[in-house]
């Protein structure tokens, strides 16, 4: 095992860290600072060159534009309806940044700070103390968030919050990945454990109903070709997927999802405790030509572990509370095989 540290880049006059660990199979990830944004998850190609299986764009001032490319995601990752919920019966509001909805974390969420970043061992850490009036969540919060990396190839990210007042936290890590070698997405094929997607409004916060997958385009539970997925999803829903995924209940180590690709036998299995996985392929990121030499249509799709959406302001969707004085941890697992 291997760690590194270097100059990334500089914003607004402020130095962004690059974080890096290879272990013993030629596997690496990077962090930087700002975002506490994964910049790499690099196996060996076939010719031994690295070969990055996520999509990320190469600057912090091109994460600034905000597609959210493999940053941290929080107080709270998805949509919450009008920025507006209860905790204890309590009302709150906060800062909104898509029309009336407060999305991923609001304006000035996990992936907007720069992090205080170290190794500790073998593993990156990132903390940054957020006040209340930074983000305008209640509370204010001290949030940790670890990658490591294993000689099974397995990374590992954790997220750990703690709060001087009662508030929500639901975070994740925004990953875009393609595990081709500068193909696309169409050949993929994902199998995830749910029985269940949410119905959602225009606005794609949730209705409140959970939607059998049975006989639908959202069925994925046998695992299911992305490009057929999509051409269905267009068909018979009018657009390809933006959607957020139930997960079963699960044991622990029972991966919640896993992302193939046949051509290149590469893989990504996702294991997480949490009830939900949202899913985005988004149609063309050509917009976005800051792309590493991946940008056009269905060159990414987005896998986000996390609890479901919105989740105050329904009944039966869980629990996304922090509790004034405790400590939450949450981990997600990306075992790669190649
Ligand atoms: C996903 C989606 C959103 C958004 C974001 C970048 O979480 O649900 O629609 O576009 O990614």
């Amino acid at each position: 095992m291997n760690t590194k540290k270097e100059l990334f880049d500089k914003l607004d006059g402020q130095q962004i860290e690059k974080f890096t660990i290879t272990n013993d199979h030629d596997v690496s990830v990077s962090a930087i600072t700002f975002g506490a944004t994964l910049e790499e998850f690099n196996v060996p190609g076939p010719d031994g060159k690295p070969t990055n299986i996520l999509v990320t764009v190469p600057t912090s001032e091109e994460l600034m534009k905000n597609q959210f490319f493999c940053q941290a995601i929080g107080r709270t990752a998805g949509r919450i309806s009008n920025g507006t919920f209860k905790i204890n019966g309590k009302a709150y509001h906060v800062d909104q940044n898509e029309g009336t909805t407060t999305l991923h974390g609001g304006p000035h969420g996990f992936n907007t700070q720069i992090w205080d970043g170290a190794f500790d061992g073998d593993t990156i850490v990132f903390t940054k103390h957020i006040n209340s009036s930074d983000d305008s969540f209640p509370g204010n919060i001290d949030v940790k968030i670890t990658f490591s990396l294993n000689n099974d190839n397995e990374l590992t990210v954790t997220f750990s919050g703690k709060s001087d007042a009662d508030t929500l936290f639901n975070p994740t890590q925004h990953m875009y990945f393609n595990l081709s070698d500068g193909g696309d997405i169409n050949g993929h094929s994902l199998q995830i454990n749910a029985d269940h997607y949410l119905e959602l409004n225009s606005n794609k916060t949730p209705s409140g109903k959970k939607v059998a997958v049975d006989d639908t385009p959202y069925d994925f539970r046998d695992g299911q070709n992305l490009k057929v997925g999509i051409a269905d999803m267009k068909a018979e829903v009018g657009h390809s997927y933006d959607e957020v995924f139930e997960i079963n209940d699960h044991q622990d180590d029972e991966p919640i999802a896993k992302l193939s690709d046949p051509e290149t036998g590469r893989s990504v299995s996702i294991s997480s405790k949490r009830n939900a996985l949202v899913v985005f392929t988004p149609d063309d990121l050509s917009g976005s030509n800051f792309m590493i030499g991946k940008g056009g249509p269905y060159m990414a799709i987005a896998l986000e572990a996390q609890n479901l959406p919105d989740t105050p302001n329904h009944d039966d969707f869980g629990d996304a509370t922090l509790p004034a004085g405790e400590e939450k941890t949450y981990s997600i697992k990306y075992k790669v095989e190649f």
